[in-house]
Parts: structure tokens; C-alpha cells; sequence
């Protein structure tokens, strides 16, 4: 059959054309959200390694754990909850999910923060959920109240231009306070003067893993200052002014900079450059902190008193919405040295819409390796993979 080979080679091309356009349409998706697809945001996901404890010496629960005097083993540790008594349903079940893989063997305190007063409602709830002690703390108003000087109209102007770019929770001022707190206060707070370590808890958040060993005493013994279970990028339309502030920070402080930091990681711009752009070079990529264990003794250094006022000062808690996750995860990454934070990838966690989910027998009730149960876009969040690059576990 003779065709004029300028017409095969068209017919060829548009053969070629077409099924190109079926695997765009009905192909896989860019962004998967299964377990193993995950490979696809990263060449190796981590995650779906099989995951046993982390080395080293490990402290089990088979004594000085018990309740009161008889927790010789327990450190000044607790596990840490704001929240709002309207919220003790979510909050009871996230205590179930920790009591149950975790701290029902090691008996750890929790204290609870509030605004408000704890309803006798939240107590008696809360009280059930656990058999280890318990302290309702009330927040001092000089540490929630908006500073005086934030400016009332320009915080309406702010929250407006926010709620344009979609910002969520911009015109709620309780959200600023709470990211606020989180910041640069909860520390302070008279009820934790002596305590070192901390555990954050967030309401209807989930725990999947048994988890065996104390975590605390990890942290001290492999000399850790924190932990995270999930790595993301943030909106940069939230925290425009963060990095510049940080920059002039610096300037005036090069003193704090740790020799081994993280600034690979917090200025990265290969991975998603719009982002690095839009907020004026920060990578964006932050701890998620709705779960941390951390060492409040990097809260409380000098470095982090200055930086924080420094923040403080310039208004961005309110003018902009900054949250507490990038301002911890910024100073960590520049005044830490970057050993000293530590992925807990044994702890499954789920905080909606994104997981850490390892491959273990001890999990239940998670996918290995899912990222999340969302819309498969959110997959592009994930920052694990920058992080992971940063630390040479890519
Ligand atoms: N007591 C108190 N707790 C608050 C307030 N605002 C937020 N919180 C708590 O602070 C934590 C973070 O608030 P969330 O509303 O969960 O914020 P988020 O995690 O960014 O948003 P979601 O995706 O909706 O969960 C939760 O533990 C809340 O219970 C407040 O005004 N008062
Ligand atoms: C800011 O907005 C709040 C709520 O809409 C309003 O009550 C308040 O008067 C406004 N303040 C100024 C200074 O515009
Ligand atoms: C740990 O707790 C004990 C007893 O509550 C207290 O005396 C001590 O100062 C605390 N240590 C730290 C580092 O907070
Ligand atoms: C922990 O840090 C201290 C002080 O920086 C150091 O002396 C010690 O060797 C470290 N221990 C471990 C296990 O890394
Ligand atoms: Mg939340």
C-alpha cells in the first residue's frame, strides 16, 4: 500500500497526539493520594520501609511507670491540649487514641489550657479518659489578650486582604491568638515551671501505632529538642512578611545562627518555586505542629526569647496569619542544630486531611504510606521530600 510519506508521518503524529491525550485524561493521577503512589512525589517513600523502633537504648514500661509515686521513670514531661470546652468530644477520642497506643502504660500527665474556664462537663469527660493525673489550666489574659499594639482597623483591613487570598480562619481573631500562643506563650505559663518535655495534642486528631518505650526519655537520652510526624508547605499568602522579618532578625542577631542549621531545608526553591517567591524566599516547608514533643528549653533560650519578641513586635500574628508551625519550624531550622530534630516515623498520626502512616504490625486503621485521605492535590503539600532530601534519606 503506497502512502505519501509525509501523510504516515502525520498519521503517526496524530495517532501519538491522541493517546497522549487519553493518558492525560484517564491516566494516573498526577498527585495520588494510595499507598505506593506516593513514589511518585518522591523517588523512595520512607514511610513504606518497614518501620520497627528507632536504635539505641529504649525505656519499657515494665517498671517505674505506675501511677503517682510509683512513676520513678517518668522525666517532667506532659502531654499538652488547648482547647475549648465545646470541643471535649474531639477531644476524648483523641485522648483514647494516645491512652490506648501509648500512654496507658507510661502514665504521663496531661494539662489542658484554656481561654476559658473548664466546664465541669469537659473535666468529668476528660477525667474518664484516662487514669493518669490531670490539670485544667486557665490561660492568663496577658498572655491570650491582643498587645496593645495591634491596631484594631488595620487588623479589619488585614483580615480582608487575607479572606481575599482565601486565608482560612483570617477574620477569626481567636485564631491569631491561639497561633500567637502557641508561639511564644504557652511555655511561660506558671502551670509548666517545671516541666521540660512536652507532647501536643490537638482534638479529633488520630494515633494508630502501639508505640513501647518512653518518648520523653528518648527525646533526652539521643539529645533531642524536637519531633515531628508530617512535614508541609504553608500558604504563602499567610506569612508574606515572615522571612523578611526573620532576615532583619538576623542581621541584627548573627549570633544565633546554629552552625548546623537547617537553611537548606527553609530556603529550598527547587521544589515548588512559586511558593519560595510568594513568600519572599522561605521554601514555606514547616513541622506540622498540631503534633509536636518538644523540649521547651529551646522555647525558653535567649535565641528564641528575641525572635519571638522580634515577631512579636512586627504584628504579623495579626496583620498577617501566621501560624505557630512555620515561626517553631524557622527557628528551629536556623537557631538548632538540625541532629536535634527528630521524625518520629514509628508514631502513626493523623490530623485531617494528612497522615504519617509507616509500615509496621504495630499499626491499625491507616494505609502504609498514604499522605492523605483528601483531594488528590493535596498531595503537593507534602514537604517530606525536601525534608528527607536535607537529611540524606532520599
Ligand atoms: N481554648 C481555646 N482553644 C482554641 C481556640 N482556638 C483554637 N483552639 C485550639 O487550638 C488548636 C488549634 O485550633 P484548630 O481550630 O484546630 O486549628 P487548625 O488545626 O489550624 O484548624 P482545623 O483544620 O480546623 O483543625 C486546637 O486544639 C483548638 O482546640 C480558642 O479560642 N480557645
Ligand atoms: C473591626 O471589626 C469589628 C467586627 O466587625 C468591629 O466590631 C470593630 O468596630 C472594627 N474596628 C474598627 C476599629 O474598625
Ligand atoms: C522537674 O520536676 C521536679 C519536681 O516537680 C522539679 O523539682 C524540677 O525543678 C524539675 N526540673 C526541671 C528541669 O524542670
Ligand atoms: C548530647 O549532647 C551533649 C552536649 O551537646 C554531648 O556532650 C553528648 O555527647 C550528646 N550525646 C549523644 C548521645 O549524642
Ligand atoms: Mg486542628
Amino acid at each position: 500500500m503506497a502512502i505519501a510519506r509525509p501523510i504516515r508521518v502525520l498519521g503517526l503524529l496524530a495517532i501519538g497526539l491522541w493517546v497522549f491525550f487519553l493518558y492525560q485524561v484517564f491516566g494516573p493521577e498526577k498527585y495520588p493520594k494510595g499507598p505506593g503512589d506516593s513514589i511518585k512525589n518522591m523517588d523512595r517513600d520512607p514511610n513504606l520501609d518497614i518501620t520497627g523502633e528507632p536504635e539505641g537504648l529504649l525505656y519499657r514500661a515494665d517498671k517505674g511507670y505506675g501511677l503517682g509515686a510509683e512513676g520513678t521513670m517518668r522525666i517532667n514531661a506532659t502531654l499538652l491540649s488547648l482547647v475549648r470546652n465545646e470541643e471535649v468530644d474531639g477531644m476524648v477520642q483523641a485522648m483514647e487514641d494516645l491512652e490506648r497506643t501509648w500512654n496507658s502504660k507510661f502514665n504521663y500527665p496531661w494539662t489542658f489550657f484554656n481561654d476559658k474556664p473548664f466546664s465541669d462537663e469537659f473535666k468529668r469527660r476528660t477525667r474518664a479518659a484516662t487514669k493518669a493525673e490531670i490539670h485544667y489550666e486557665l490561660i492568663p489574659s496577658e498572655h491570650w489578650d491582643v498587645p496593645s499594639w495591634i491596631d484594631d482597623e488595620l487588623f479589619n483591613e488585614s483580615s480582608e486582604i487575607l479572606k481575599e487570598n482565601d486565608i482560612q480562619y483570617a477574620n477569626l481573631k481567636s485564631y491569631h491568638q491561639m497561633c500567637r500562643w502557641n508561639s511564644g506563650l504557652f511555655y511561660k505559663h506558671p502551670a509548666l515551671k517545671d516541666t521540660q518535655f512536652y507532647w501536643r495534642v490537638e482534638p479529633k486528631v488520630h494515633f494508630f501505632c502501639d508505640v513501647d518505650y518512653d518518648v520523653f526519655r528518648y527525646m533526652v537520652d539521643h539529645n533531642k529538642t524536637y519531633g515531628f510526624t508530617i512535614n508541609l508547605y504553608d500558604a504563602p499568602a499567610s506569612i508574606p512578611s515572615l522571612w523578611p522579618e526573620t532576615t532583619k532578625f538576623l542581621a541584627a542577631h548573627p549570633e544565633h545562627i546554629h552552625p548546623n542549621n537547617a537553611l537548606p531545608w527553609l530556603s529550598d526553591s527547587a521544589r515548588r518555586p512559586e511558593h519560595n517567591m510568594k513568600a519572599n524566599g522561605y521554601s514555606t516547608c514547616h513541622f506540622w505542629s498540631n503534633f509536636e514533643i518538644a523540649d521547651m528549653s529551646f522555647w525558653r533560650s535567649q535565641a528564641y526569647e528575641d525572635y519571638f519578641n522580634h515577631l512579636d513586635r512586627a504584628g504579623g500574628f495579626f496583620y498577617e496569619r501566621w501560624g505557630d508551625a512555620p515561626v517553631h519550624s524557622i527557628a528551629l531550622g536556623l537557631f538548632e542544630d538540625s541532629s536535634k530534630i527528630h521524625w518520629f516515623r514509628d508514631i502513626g498520626y493523623q490530623h485531617i486531611p494528612y497522615f504519617n502512616c509507616p509500615n509496621s504490625p504495630k499499626c491499625k486503621g491507616c494505609m502504609a504510606g498514604r499522605f492523605t485521605d483528601g483531594e488528590s492535590w493535596l498531595m503537593k503539600e507534602d514537604c517530606r521530600p525536601n525534608w528527607f532530601k536535607f537529611v540524606g534519606m532520599d
